[in-house]
């Protein structure tokens, strides 16, 4: 890489001009979006300082309590982007329904997802969490906007990423050409390109799951992590080691940095439930990033990438990683 430092609005008009990969709208949308994770990581630094630690006295579409910052978050990006022009709607993880780019704005034809903080628990003690998001089309010919334009596989986003706001604020972006790391300069307030072409080794000998939920597995994600679990006697010959930070934001951070598997299975807990990650803003940015990177993503048996979609807020089982080890967990199953 150049000693040169690149600007992500730089690396964004570069990707613009490579055979036009990504249009001036998709430009526009991705510099809006870290925009708002620059504010946001501002938030998330003053915690208690600016006030904003703690629960809200409100649930969110899956049941779940929210907190202020996930409220905020949610805000900061709807903010951000209703008024560009490059939107028709949104929707996320903290909004029961989609949120259509109100009449006083033009219309644009991307549909932009997100989790606007991910890793909740994780939020009041100062623990990494981040903001995902996925970028989609509106389908040709489709008049207005509705739940159903959303609906398509994660195979069809033009832009995928992530921010983490961990000891440093990394947005991690992919538009189908690689994956990019970009540091944020606190001074400066700009994110500088700090890694390119990231590529996840297809071995590792690290693993990522919520080991308290061993009574509720399935015999093939039981029978993987026995085996890591039984080191260099055991049939993989090495010991393996293990990671959980529960927030998918840093343990996917972690996995591209230097390789590793995270398992978020579906178990007996809920057996009607496919799993506790959501596909669209979740399962799928992050599947795709792990795939630009050389990694690969099941739910087990299928490509993540491939699943259609039946429901905004549907929920999958996630294996995603090391290449190597993610197809052993999906032939376990397939064995199964
Ligand atoms: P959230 O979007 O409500 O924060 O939930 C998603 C998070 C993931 O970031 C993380 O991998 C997982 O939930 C942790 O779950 P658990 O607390 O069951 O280990
Ligand atoms: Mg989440």
């Amino acid at each position: 890489m150049s000693t040169k430092r690149i600007s992500l609005t730089r690396y964004l008009v570069e990707q613009q001009r490579v055979d036009g990969h990504i249009p001036s709208q998709l430009r526009l949308l991705l510099e809006v979006v870290a925009r708002a994770c620059k504010s946001i990581s501002q938030a998330v630094n003053k915690g208690d300082l600016g006030g904003v630690l703690g629960a809200a006295s409100t649930e969110n579409v899956q049941g779940e309590m929210q907190k202020q910052l996930d409220i905020i978050a949610n805000e900061v990006l709807i903010e951000a982007n209703e008024w560009g022009g490059h939107l028709a709607a949104m929707a996320s993880e903290e909004m029961d329904s989609i949120y259509v780019v109100p009449n006083r704005y033009p219309q644009g034809e991307y549909l932009l997802l997100f989790d606007p903080l991910d890793g909740s628990s994780n939020i009041d003690v100062n623990v990494s969490i981040g903001t995902i998001f996925s970028v989609l089309k509106k389908p040709e010919g489709s008049v207005g906007v509705s739940e159903q334009d959303f609906l398509q596989a994660g195979a069809q986003q033009v832009a995928a990423g992530y921010c983490v706001y961990g000891p440093q604020t990394t947005l991690v972006l992919t538009v189908g050409d690689g994956v990019a790391m970009f540091t944020l300069d606190r001074e400066q307030g700009s994110f500088v390109l700090t890694k390119e072409n990231v590529e996840i080794p297809p071995d590792t000998k690290e693993f990522a799951i919520n080991m308290s939920n061993m009574r509720h597995w399935d015999a093939p994600v039981k029978r993987y992590v026995d085996e890591c679990l039984a080191g260099k006697e055991g049939p993989r010959g090495k010991d393996f080691n293990m990671r959980w930070v529960a927030s998918m934001v840093a343990d996917v951070h972690r996995i591209l940095t230097r390789g590793g598997i995270f398992m978020y299975p579906w178990d007996k807990r809920e057996p009607n439930k496919p799993g506790k990650l959501r596909l669209m803003y979740e399962a799928n940015p992050m599947s795709w990033l792990v795939e630009q990177a050389g990694g690969a993503a099941t739910n087990g048996k299928d490509r993540i990438l491939d699943i259609a979609p039946g429901k905004l807020h549907e929920r999958v089982s996630v294996i995603l990683g090391s290449k190597n080890e993610v197809e052993r967990v999906t032939a376990y199953h397939r064995e199964g």
